[in-house]
């Protein structure tokens, strides 16, 4: 039976899984811990440490050494890889990749008697990338903003406003900060379209999903958008990639991994995307209707969204959707850190916690709580300790109004700065550790007023791209596949109490007045 290959390049690893879509199940999964595996690059959490002025860096050599052995491994789990007709990836996003013109031949000319990592000389003009953790150009941020008459216009432009992560603002400060080794570049790949040319054996395109988290693809002509490239870098326009949607298959694999890893020659490579893109299909939202949050060290959330709209505020964020259209992202820093404060400050363990939110009614008798312990983006506020209302307004520490409070302000801020999107929700999708909790999952179905489902994916990244890949060979065979995954999602499922709307619309109205202070 045929298999479809997923790959998964993402900041602390390089992962992999193998979907039988007949079977509709995962075959087999690998992966590979950059700190713990490759230590010779001394990057322990999978980028070089002590970068000045928030500079974070990783080895490109790093990926690739972590990508044959990804591969290596699913051999060692007896995966023939002869099988695979069809695979995809998708790359930690922002992060950028400089090749020279050698290094657009080497990409060609790989040698099967030799280890990826070890082909490299002269390929990079840049020898280590920035990734997305990259906080240091706020000035390119302010220049490229200033040149297009604003951060509003930047954002309406782009989908996003001039983010330091973003690819833009990262090339414009090493075309300027290294004019010599800027002319020496000749692509200037995404990790996604760097992978996707390494899987092909030649210089690969991009595609909107990633090319959408640069400051540079103009949203409304899904092209690059001219103004923004100018205002960037000189040069840029024949440095970037060439865009094709999302799903398109790029050519066959490589002679390579033929010859060294025993892949067909037929095997078809589809475009790789950002690893968020890749993540909306392997959760199955990537159609309109269905919203992810994920609730991790920050929440995420995400979802598919049919017109291109942007944030007015301009915390959220405007990516292509793999399968058509666009998805809108946006991340809120204060996740399980802040909910983790609050139970400590009550000296709680997690059982605790949750009984208190159980044991206090909704609406947590008027109390209400941004659980903000330092800096937000959605939205932009600067603070050290929550803002808080109502009956905690005098020491939330220990209250037992507290938990419910932080965790239903939580999801109110969330359905009040996600509103710009104008999503009709139907269901949301809840992932990550506190999904767990049944208390968490019922709040935000009450909130939100629809019914929550709890996704158990750990490898939604690397899933959606097997997904994608399958979804470009057989349609059929992907809706099968779906609907086995959704089957055993709705298992999970959790339905709003729908009494509870005007309480929550009230709620709603106390957080928007917490922010007015
Ligand atoms: C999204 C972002 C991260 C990276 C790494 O904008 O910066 O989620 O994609 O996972």
């Amino acid at each position: 039976m045929p298999y479809y290959l997923g790959i998964d390049a993402s900041t602390q690893s390089v992962s992999a899984i193998v979907l039988d879509a007949a079977e509709g199940a995962i075959v087999a999964e690998a992966s590979v811990n950059f700190g713990a595996e490759l230590p010779h690059y001394d990057a322990p959490n999978g980028f070089i440490s002590g970068g000045e002025l928030g500079e974070v860096h990783a080895d490109p050599l790093m990926w690739l050494e972590g990508l044959e052995r990804c591969i290596e491994r699913l051999k060692e789990k007896s995966v023939d890889l002869g099988k695979v007709i069809a695979l995809s990836g998708a790359g930690q996003q922002h992060g950028t990749v400089y090749l020279t013109q050698k290094g657009l031949q080497t990409l060609q000319v790989l040698d099967p008697a030799r280890q990826l990592v070890d082909q490299w000389e002269g390929a990079f003009s840049r020898s280590t990338s920035p990734i997305w953790m990259d906080v240091s150009t706020g000035a390119e941020c302010r220049e490229i903003e200033s040149a297009l008459g604003g951060a509003a216009a930047v954002c309406r432009r782009t989908g996003s406003v001039a983010i330091e992560r973003f690819s833009g603002p990262q090339i414009r400060k090493f075309a300027k900060r290294q004019p010599e080794a800027w002319k020496a570049t000749a692509r200037v790949h995404l990790v996604s379209s760097f992978l996707s040319s390494v899987l092909l054996g030649g210089d690969a395109p991009t595609e909107p999903g990633d090319a959408a988290g640069m400051n540079l693809l103009s949203l409304t002509e899904g092209s690059w958008d001219a103004q923004m490239l100018a205002a960037t870098a000189p040069g840029l326009e024949e440095r970037l990639p060439n865009l094709v949607p999302s799903q398109t298959c790029l050519g066959t694999i490589s002679d390579w991994w033929v010859q060294r890893h025993g892949f067909s020659p037929g095997a078809k490579v589809w475009a790789c995307t950002g690893d968020n893109p890749s993540s909306l299909v392997g959760m199955l939202a990537a159609e309109a209707g269905t919203a992810v949050i994920s609730l991790g060290t920050s929440d995420t959330f995400f979802a598919a969204m049919e017109a291109p709209r942007t944030d007015p505020a301009g915390s959220g964020h405007v990516f292509g959707n793999p399968l058509g259209g666009w998805m809108t992202l946006q991340c809120f820093i204060n996740g399980s850190l802040a909910r983790e404060k609050v139970r400590d400050a009550g000296g709680w363990n997690w059982e605790e916690f949750t009984h208190l939110l159980d044991a206090v009614e909704a609406g947590a008798e008027g109390s209400r709580m941004l659980p903000f312990f330092g800096p937000e983006i959605s939205p932009r506020l600067d603070v050290e300790a929550p803002l808080v209302a109502g009956p905690i307004a005098d020491g939330w520490a220990g209250s037992r109004l507290s938990p419910r409070a932080c965790v239903e302000g939580q999801f109110l801020n969330m359905r009040r700065a996600t509103a710009w999107m104008q999503l009709n929700l139907d269901r949301l999708y809840l992932t990550g550790g506190a999904a767990a909790n049944d208390r968490i999952a019922s709040i935000a179905a009450d909130v939100f007023g629809v019914e929550v489902a709890r996704l158990a994916v750990t490898g939604s990244v690397a899933l959606g791209a097997a997904l994608r890949a399958l979804r470009g060979e057989d349609e059929l065979g992907f809706d099968r596949v779906a609907a086995a995954l959704r089957r055993r999602l709705a298992k999970s499922r959790i339905t709003p109490n729908l009494e509870l709307r005007n309480l929550y619309e009230e709620a709603g109205r106390g957080i928007e007045q917490l922010l007015e202070i």
